[in-house]
């Protein structure tokens, strides 16, 4: 027997159409769970008394989910965290991080049309994400959509508009739902120690997605002048940048001051890798870390994750540069 903590934070699954156009309806999806009601798996849900819209997800919110988990950690077999597509990726990528030594599966799920819609992805996903976290061996972070289980911080909202919302588009699915369910049990990770929650704390993380033009100067200038704990800066292809003065006079500025400048590639697809090209050294050159085949939300969720613990700029740097919860590619 499995039994389950569903925590419903909001999203479309639990809308209904209101005059100002979709809304959470308080109530309505916990009595919808019914339906999926079988043997062996029993489950409580808590509806949070204010259902959002992902587009609104805060600091705040992650650490109420956090310290819910935490606080019901040993009393559940497995967990699912009911939410909004907007913003699924960038809480799957936050669990991920602050549940450490995760042993049970946190299962995060929604949908594209509302459970109340004749044709809602809702049902498929939920029953999907159920079963997911009654899988004593995956101790992961996963988001359930769309008949496929990807790992949290390396999932993506990829579509707005079709069924198949999310990937991961650098790492292989933990799990395709088809009339039967297939696990890759060799991709899921293997925990080890005692479970502790991290709080995440809020941050000053900011990022600029280079363009062609005086971008990359007016990015350097402003980091120059600001003061922010981090910066993600969406460089092009390989993590290739212009040579440009103020660019890395700011990023070298900004990184001697301890701030975290990280480097991921505008690309949907493939990696930072520093010395593929030339036009990718200046950078790392003037202090930026590489951020590989991270995804923004993976990238986001570790800085607050590392940025949260108080530590040294050399101990931050350092543990950026670790793969903590499988979020990255490292070479070999
Ligand atoms: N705007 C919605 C949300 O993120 C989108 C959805 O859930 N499909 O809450």
């Amino acid at each position: 027997m499995s039994k389950l903590l569903i925590l419903y934070t909001g999203g479309t699954i639990g809308m209904a159409p209101t005059p100002a156009g979709l809304a959470p309806v308080p109530g309505y999806l916990p009595a919808q769970l019914q339906r999926l009601a079988r043997e062996g798996v029993s489950w409580d849900v808590v509806e949070y008394p204010q259902l959002i819209d992902s587009s609104a997800i805060t600091v705040a919110d992650w650490q109420k989910l956090v310290a819910d988990l935490a606080a019901a950690y040993e009393r559940y077999d497995g967990f699912v965290v009911i939410h909004g597509t907007d913003t699924m990726a960038y809480t799957a990528s936050v669990l991920a991080f602050a549940l450490e030594n995760l042993a049970k599966p946190v299962i995060v799920t929604g949908s594209q049309l509302p459970l109340g819609h004749p044709r809602s992805d809702g049902w498929g996903n939920l029953a999907d994400a159920i079963e997911a976290a009654c899988q004593p061996a995956l101790h992961e972070v996963a988001i359930a959509f769309n008949r496929l289980l990807l790992r949290g911080c390396r999932a993506r909202k990829v579509d707005a508009a079709s069924f198949a919302g999310f990937d991961s588009p650098n790492a292989t699915p933990l799990a395709r739902f088809g009339i039967h369910a297939s696990w890759d049990t060799t991709q899921w990770r293997r925990g080890s120690g005692a479970f502790r929650a991290v709080l995440p704390q809020p941050a000053s993380i900011r990022s600029g997605f280079l363009l062609p033009g005086s971008m990359a100067a007016d990015f350097g200038r402003w980091l120059a002048a600001d003061t922010p704990q981090a910066a993600i800066l969406h460089s092009y292809g390989n993590g290739n940048t212009p040579d440009d003065a103020a660019l890395l006079d700011g990023v070298r500025t900004a990184s001697e001051r301890g701030c975290l400048v990280v480097n991921l590639t505008q690309c949907g697809k493939g990696a930072v890798e520093v010395g593929a090209y030339a036009a990718s050294q200046p950078l790392a050159q003037a202090g930026a870390l590489a951020g590989g085949d991270m995804t923004p939300e993976a990238a986001n969720a570790k800085l607050l994750y590392l940025l949260s613990q108080g530590l040294s700029a050399p101990a931050l740097r350092q543990a950026w540069a670790a793969n903590l919860r499988g979020e990255v590619t490292l070479a070999d």
